[in-house]
């Protein structure tokens, strides 16, 4: 992989920064800002007056402080920084959107160094207009649009527009279109990537397969990719979206059980389904911004890649029979872009971090799904158990279901990547937050881990959890064991050992 002429002259006026920066501002690790400062690396420290917005973690509850945030304009530059810090013995993690949900990309502790690929923001179809070079720092949102406007591609991905390829397609990226196209990861066919020695090399099936396989699942331990080589697929030209709330749902466990259950048993019929169609069911409470009553709601949220009169006439009768009546109902039809922006929280594609006080974790739940005793005791906890002074949504994403493409187990078992979550059904993503200017209470996080605990212990089926819906209070050891299991952890740690023995790549649930 190459980089473009016009990278490099990005290069040349980033220079500018580094000039910029006054000779008396020091981090907190002189060795390193001074080894960044000879390699005419840009950077930014705690003095520099910017420093407030490059340092602000968009998960406002863990403001961790790095030591140093390097902007490199090159993969030269990245390379650098990784021996500068690893001269010094500062850690380093680097920071593609931002969007950690333990802020690990800020180091998940004080003192780290980030390597912010903010630069490498490109995205281009090669000449053969299917293969997509999209570099390491480029947002969720802008790859979307700049593949449907070079040549109407798309892949699959999750619904926020600032998360960043380098976190989201590492550590699986899930969407509503993954049931037809896999996860993003999926779509990764070669990765230009900077090793703990500052070595560059490609990464692919064929070259450095170990490095390819374990970047796939474990990149933020591994090493840093620069530039993504992903496969595409033509964008669809029409995608239904629909959401419907039932109100009765949230009156009773009786009606929210036999609900999810009957929609659980729709999703998984080929007879009537097949890998176009994808949903979440979401339970919500208090999420409306400010609001401060003690509202819930059940959504069924979803998309289908098809024609209108197709969900009219071969799903919308079949996947609500037999269901209480919505008490809302919004089906759209929409071009490709025009169907991603009103997925995403602002409304638009706008690229901007979302700023919130939050605390997520997350439960994979193996095909067939939830038994209707777990869903009794899922939604016993939420509908009549301990009250909790958050926010919260509990929002079930579907992985599995008929004609799942995420789940391929001949194509994808653990030979295929570090990322062992391939018999999902759902994907249990909680999510609790504050309103502006609250501090997150520590009832907040026990609540919510209350509930993990509750999916994880009525599960009838194996569960694991979601390493893109990272939960910073699980210890290094859960960590490993619920996002990697054991088959997959020893394999990362021998290859960590080869590439990585000092350690440098570290975050608090690194291998
Ligand atoms: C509003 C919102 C909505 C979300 N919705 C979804 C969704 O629908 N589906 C879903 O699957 N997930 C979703 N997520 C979770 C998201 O996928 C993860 O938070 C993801 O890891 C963020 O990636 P990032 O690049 O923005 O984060 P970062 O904080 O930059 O990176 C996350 C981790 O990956 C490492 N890393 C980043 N870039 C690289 C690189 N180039 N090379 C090596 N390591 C790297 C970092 O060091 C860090 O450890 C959502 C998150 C938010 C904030
Ligand atoms: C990439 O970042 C530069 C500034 O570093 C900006 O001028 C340019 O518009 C960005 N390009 C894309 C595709 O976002
Ligand atoms: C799937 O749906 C078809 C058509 O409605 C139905 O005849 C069949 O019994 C369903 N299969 C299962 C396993 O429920
Ligand atoms: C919520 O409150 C904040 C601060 O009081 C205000 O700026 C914002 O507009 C409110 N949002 C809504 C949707 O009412
Ligand atoms: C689909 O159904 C909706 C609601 O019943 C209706 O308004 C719309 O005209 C239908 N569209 C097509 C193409 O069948
Ligand atoms: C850097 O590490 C890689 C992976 O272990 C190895 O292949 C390469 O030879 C090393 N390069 C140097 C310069 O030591
Ligand atoms: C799944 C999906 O696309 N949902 C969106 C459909 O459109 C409504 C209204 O614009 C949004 O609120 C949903 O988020």
């Amino acid at each position: 992989m190459r980089f473009s002429p016009s990278h490099l002259l990005v290069a040349a006026l980033g220079l500018g920064i580094f000039d910029a920066a006054d000779a008396s501002c020091s981090c907190w690790n002189k060795g390193l800002e001074a080894c960044l400062r000879t390699k005419r690396i840009p950077y930014k420290v705690k003095c520099d007056a910017d420093w407030a917005d490059y340092s602000r973690t968009p998960n406002l509850r863990l403001p961790f402080k790095p030591a140093a945030i390097a902007l490199p304009d090159t993969p030269q530059q990245v390379s650098q920084a990784v021996r500068c810090a690893a001269q010094n013995n500062v850690k380093v993690q680097a920071k593609s959107g931002g969007n950690s949900y333990g802020a690990f990309s800020f180091g998940g502790k004080d003192g780290q160094l980030t390597i912010d690929l903010g630069k490498f923001n490109q995205t281009l179809l090669a000449a053969d207009g299917v293969t997509a070079i999209v570099g390491g720092g480029v947002r969720l949102g802008s790859m979307a649009i700049d593949l449907y406007n070079q040549n109407k591609r798309a892949i699959s991905h999750g619904i926020c527009p600032s998360v960043g390829i380098g976190g989201h397609s590492t550590h699986g990226g899930w969407g509503f279109t993954s049931r037809a196209w896999g996860l993003t990861l999926d779509h990764i066919l070669e990765l230009e990537v900077v090793l703990a020695n500052g070595t560059i090399v490609n990464a692919s099936p064929d070259n450095h397969p170990d490095i390819f396989w374990a970047m796939r699942g474990a990149a933020d331990s591994i090493g840093i990719a620069i530039s993504f080589k992903l496969r595409t697929q033509p964008a669809p030209e029409e995608v239904i979206n629909f959401t419907y709330e039932f109100r009765s749902v949230v009156d009773s466990v009786d009606v929210a059980v036999s609900t999810f259950y009957a929609l659980q048993s729709y999703i998984s019929n080929s007879t009537l389904v097949d890998r176009r169609l994808s949903f979440a069911l979401q339970t919500i409470a208090n999420f409306a911004p400010n609001s401060t009553n003690l509202h819930k709601a059940f959504l069924v949220e979803g998309t289908f890649l098809g024609s209108l009169a197709e969900y009219n006439t071969t799903i919308e009768p079949f996947m609500l029979a037999g269901l209480p009546e919505p008490t809302q109902r919004h089906v759209e039809s929409n071009g490709w872009l025009e169907s991603l922006a009103p997925l995403s929280p602002t409304g638009t594609l706008d690229t901007t971090s979302l700023f919130l006080d939050f605390f997520a974790n997350s439960v994979t739940i193996d095909d067939p799904g939830m038994s209707e005793s777990a869903l009794r005791s899922y939604f016993t906890y939420m509908l009549e158990g301990p009250e909790t002074p958050t926010s919260y949504l509990s929002s079930m994403e579907l992985w599995g279901g008929a004609d799942s493409q995420i789940n391929q187990p001949d194509a994808k078992g653990t030979d295929f990547a570090a990322f062992p979550h391939r018999n999902v059904f759902w994907t249990a993503h909680n999510l609790a937050r504050v309103g502006p200017g609250e501090k997150f209470p520590a009832e907040g996080i026990t609540w919510l881990n209350g509930l993990r605990k509750i999916l994880i212990e009525s599960a009838e089926v194996h569960t694991a959890a979601y390493p893109n819906l990272l939960d910073p209070t699980l210890s290094r050891y859960e960590a490993h064991h619920v996002y990697y299991g054991q088959e997959v952890l020893r394999r990362l740690k021998g290859i960590k050992r080869k590439v990585d023995p000092g350690k440098l790549f570290w975050n608090p649930h690194s291998i």
